[in-house]
């Protein structure tokens, strides 16, 4: 007898709700490696290597500090591929009285995890998951009766709940924001530090292996693979983010360099997100780099509110939404994602170097996946399914929680405007001001109609015409319509007819 507590790889932390309480003499915990969660939407190759060698690791660690552990690996020969079917094989093993479980992450294991009790004819308990610093009801509460969210109002109200940058009861630096300080291009010859680099170990090269063998057909590089699976290496790298980077965050937030995939981002969300590192950890530890004078407050303060605002933000918005969120379409955007998506075959430079460096490290940082690789499929009026299931597959930090609020709600647009205040939709005057991808394009940037012009720039104005019905309203574009209707017929018919030209060029 005893209890089962079912671990699932994004909780790998050992402060996890579902341990609370643990009678180490007597319950079990179940971990399992799944079919069905590697392949319901078929990640990135080092996302799952990075996720069972981090699954693997966490058992090892939990074992060592004298837990029962029974780990199914994908290849124990019994293995059923689902959660329910390990849960079912454990349940026979075992015999326990109760499951205990923590909230997943996602909506559809919540909807299967609360047949369990049912099916298996036993209690099971769903802890909270008290990793978040907003619970969802405290969210649910803070979004009653609002008819429109705004992340900022969210923040305020997180930083003084949590007393983070706070001086009497007042943001320190006497503003909440400092957003207005870290839009600076990128500068000839930035010294960017190193990413911090874990070697693989014996666990990891068996991994490694394993997703070579198993998943062979599954977009992105497998290697090199440097990503820290352990909690001390995810400490690691929150030191050496702190040490080297926080400094610089936020001047160069926005910047993109053709060959610098990392820049000064922080490369932390792969383990805030699987459990190796906690939010509030981080938040301290970038405030206290603040304190001692480390880091300079725009730096901190964005790097705060990416964490303490947007993140929790999101998961509130996307659990406030869940089921309907999946199928919103403001735009009734229909069209299917571009081949280059994957293959990274297209003379966009821009596009094609953010797609290369997705492929390599499963990662872009936040510009590139939000200016350049959402603003494409906004613009070109990609189906919202297709474009949540490319960024779901394709980056190792990618799932549903935080992943469609971003990609519905931020880039899409689909949600009508319920995240966000109007699309980020831009020409490619952005990209050129913010990145140095333009100068080896084959367009031309500085040129807005014809063959040579940067597709940008038409698809832009393209996408406003288009909307018009949905967006004239929208009171932060209206300078955008107006500078539309001053353009003459001529002009304008040179945007419809290249943006068709262009889109149908799209889908040989
Ligand atoms: P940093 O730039 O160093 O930021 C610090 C931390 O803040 C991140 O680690 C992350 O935890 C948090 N953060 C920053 N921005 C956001 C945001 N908009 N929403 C939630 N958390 C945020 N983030 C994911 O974690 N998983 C995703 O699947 C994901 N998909 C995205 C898809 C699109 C289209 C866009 C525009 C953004 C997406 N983001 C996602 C948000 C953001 O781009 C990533 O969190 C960030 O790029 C991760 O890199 P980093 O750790 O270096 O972040
Ligand atoms: C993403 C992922 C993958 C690829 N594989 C597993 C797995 O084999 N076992 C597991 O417990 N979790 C895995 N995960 C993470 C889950 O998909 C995640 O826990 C749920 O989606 C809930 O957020
Ligand atoms: Fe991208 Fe246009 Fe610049 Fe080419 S010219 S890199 S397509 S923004």
């Amino acid at each position: 007898m005893g209890r089962l507590r079912v671990i699932l790889g994004d909780q790998l932390s050992q402060t996890i709700s579902c341990l609370t309480g643990c009678d180490k003499t007597r319950d079990t915990i179940l971990m399992c490696e799944v079919w069905d969660e590697a392949t319901y939407v078929a990640h990135h190759k080092k996302k799952i290597a990075f996720l069972f060698s981090a699954m693997r690791h966490f058992a090892r660690d939990l074992r060592k500090a004298g837990y029962n552990i029974d780990y199914i690996q994908l290849d124990d020969a019994e293995n059923s591929g689902s959660f329910r079917g390990e849960v079912n094989r454990a349940i026979a093993r075992h015999a326990p009285e109760q499951i205990i479980v923590t909230h997943p992450g996602e909506y559809r294991v919540l909807q299967d995890m609360k047949t369990w009790q049912e099916a298996f004819g036993l209690p099971v308990e769903i802890h909270e998951d008290d990793r978040f610093l907003c619970s969802l009801d405290e969210f649910r509460d803070w979004a009653k009766d609002r008819k429109q969210l705004r992340m900022e109002y969210f923040y305020r109200d997180m930083r003084k709940k949590h007393g983070i940058l706070l001086e009497n009861g007042n943001p320190v630096g006497g503003q909440w924001n400092f957003d207005a300080e870290n839009r600076k291009p990128p500068k000839h010859g930035l010294d960017i530090p190193a990413p911090h680099q874990s070697r693989p170990d014996d666990i990891t090269s068996d991994v490694l292996d394993l997703v070579e063998k198993r998943f062979e057909h599954h977009f992105g590089d497998v290697k090199p693979f440097h990503f820290a699976v352990t909690r001390q290496q995810a400490l690691n790298a929150l030191n050496q983010f702190i040490d080297q980077r926080l400094s610089q965050f936020g001047d160069y937030q926005d910047a993109m360099i053709q060959d610098q995939p990392w820049m000064f981002h922080s490369h932390l969300a792969f383990y805030l997100n699987c459990g190796l590192l906690v939010p509030l950890e981080c938040l301290r530890a970038a405030e206290n780099a603040y304190y001692r004078g480390d880091a300079p407050l725009n730096a901190v303060e964005g790097f705060i509110r990416q964490i303490l605002g947007w993140r929790e933000y999101v998961r509130g918005v996307y659990w406030l939404k869940m089921p309907g969120y999946a199928d919103e379409n403001f735009f009734e955007a229909t069209a299917p994602l571009p081949e280059f998506y994957w293959t990274a075959q297209t003379k966009m430079n821009c596009l094609r170097q953010c797609v290369l460096e997705t492929r390599q490290n499963a990662y872009a940082h936040h510009i590139q996946r939000l200016m350049v690789l959402g603003n494409f499929a906004l613009l070109a009026g990609v189906s919202p399914a297709a474009v949540n299931e490319w960024f779901l597959t394709v980056y190792a930090d990618a799932y549903e929680w935080v992943e469609m609020p971003n990609v519905s709600g931020m880039i899409l647009f689909a949600d009508g405007g319920f995240l966000a205040s109007k699309p980020y939709a831009a020409g490619g005057g952005y990209i050129s001001k913010m990145s140095n991808y333009c100068d080896n394009c084959s367009y031309q940037v500085s040129k807005k109609n014809g063959p040579k012009a940067c597709p940008f720039n038409y698809l832009y104005w393209d996408f406003l015409a288009r909307n018009r019905a949905k967006l004239a309203n929208n009171h932060r574009l209206g300078m955008m319509y107006k500078t539309y209707d001053r353009m003459g017929e001529d002009k304008k018919q040179a945007i419809a007819d290249d943006s068709a030209r262009f889109l149908k060029s799209l889908y040989p």
